[in-house]
């Protein structure tokens, strides 16, 4: 691989980073209605740091971290107007760790309940609130949770996230990735030569390890034929291939232009090969331009560019970007109306709308 992802080494300040991670992963196995947003901060604030070319040793440098980074590492445009990255908590905090190597709060935080929570929520599927009320429920393992303690029962889906606890919590190296697809691809050819098949998420963006492998499938219907049902047919050909292995998800109805598969897959006949999660999403041709850039991610960077959007008065999402949308005023999450399709074929023109230069797959991050 040739790009600077796969290349990157641990910064200077990549100990502060694991310190506030350690935090970060804390905080979101804790209830509360702030923990959300508390997280998203904290990525940013971590990404800031990881980005930081010097060892940070003054709070000055803690609290500036941002504006620097804004200038050299990160190159971010003016546009991505986030708040500031670095709170003067968080800066208190990277003073901390540089003064004592450790952060107090880690251990206050780090209670049996919050520990329990965390392992749980490390079940594919499992949020907040099922944590939490399988911890009154008095579970406390995951073989408490099997054994159906205090009355839990478990979904198939929450069975198999059990069972393949390791291996859906660990990243694969890009390589497997890649190894995975050259399967896939050639079997869904098989089934119509004319399909788009590509993966996306962060194998798309050039990372070194993925989380997950996300395959987008569309097809041109210049010829009167379409993708429909194809979803359908390619997962029981990788089923019978033994490639794929279990379903988590599967799409409300198969045959839909747009659906979503989510299950797990395994390089067949290799010894020791690990369950892998995939994702399948097919879309329509005519939004393959805006589910290329959704689907790309990273999250943050869509995030900055769906605020872009409403800022000059559009909406986007993984179907296009529209004008014209009415949101109710008291919820502005609830759309009024559907508005109109400005862009939706292709990234660079969802880009040239926004009036954000073109960023390619590898830059979107920060
Ligand atoms: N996505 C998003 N917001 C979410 C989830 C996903 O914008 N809440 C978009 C951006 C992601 C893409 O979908 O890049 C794929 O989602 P993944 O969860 O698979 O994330 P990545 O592929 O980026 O990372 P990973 O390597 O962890 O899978
Ligand atoms: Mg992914
Ligand atoms: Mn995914």
């Amino acid at each position: 691989c040739d790009n600077k992802e796969a290349q990157r080494k641990d910064g200077p300040n990549e100990y502060i980073a694991k310190k506030l991670e350690e935090l970060m992963l804390l905080h979101k196995a804790k209830p509360g209605d702030e923990d959300h947003w508390r997280a998203f901060s904290y990525q940013k604030c971590l990404r800031a740091i990881r980005n930081y070319p010097k060892r940070i040793k003054t709070i000055e440098q803690a609290r500036s971290i941002r504006g620097v980074g804004d200038k050299t590492a990160l190159k971010v445009p003016r546009w991505r107007s986030f708040s500031s990255a670095c709170l003067l908590s968080d800066a208190l905090q990277i003073m901390e760790i540089i003064n004592t190597g450790d952060l107090r709060r880690i251990a206050y935080e780090n209670t049996d309940d919050v520990k329990v929570r965390q392992i749980f929520q490390g079940i594919y599927g499992v949020g907040q609130s099922t944590a939490v009320k399988w911890y009154a429920a008095g579970c406390r393992t995951l073989e408490d949770l099997l054994a159906g303690k205090g009355g839990v029962e478990l979904s198939p889906q929450q069975r198999i996230g059990i069972e393949f606890y390791d291996d859906i919590n660990s990243r694969m190296p890009r390589a497997e990735v890649k190894a995975l697809f050259e399967l896939i691809k050639p079997i869904a050819l098989n089934i119509d030569p004319k399909l788009d098949v590509r993966v996306m998420g962060s194998y798309r963006r050039g990372k070194a390890d993925c989380g997950d492998i996300d395959i987008m499938i569309t097809r041109d219907p210049a010829d009167g034929r379409t993708h429909a049902g194809i979803l359908h047919h390619l997962l029981k050909a990788l089923h019978a291939r033994q490639i794929i292995t279990a379903d988590l998800a599967l799409p409300e109805d198969p045959f839909d232009l747009e659906a979503i598969y989510r299950g797990l897959c395994c390089l067949p006949d290799v010894r020791g090969a690990r369950q892998r999660r995939i994702d399948f999403l097919t879309v329509p041709w005519t939004s393959r331009g805006a589910a290329l850039l959704y689907y790309t991610g990273d999250d943050i960077f869509n995030r900055a560019m769906r605020l872009k959007a409403n800022h000059l008065g559009y909406s986007l999402n993984q179907k296009g970007l529209f004008a014209g949308v009415v949101r109710d005023p008291r919820n502005r999450t609830i759309k009024l109306n559907t508005g109109n399709l400005v862009a939706s074929e292709t990234e660079e023109e969802i880009f040239r709308m926004l009036d954000v230069p073109f960023r390619e797959p590898h830059e979107r991050v920060r």
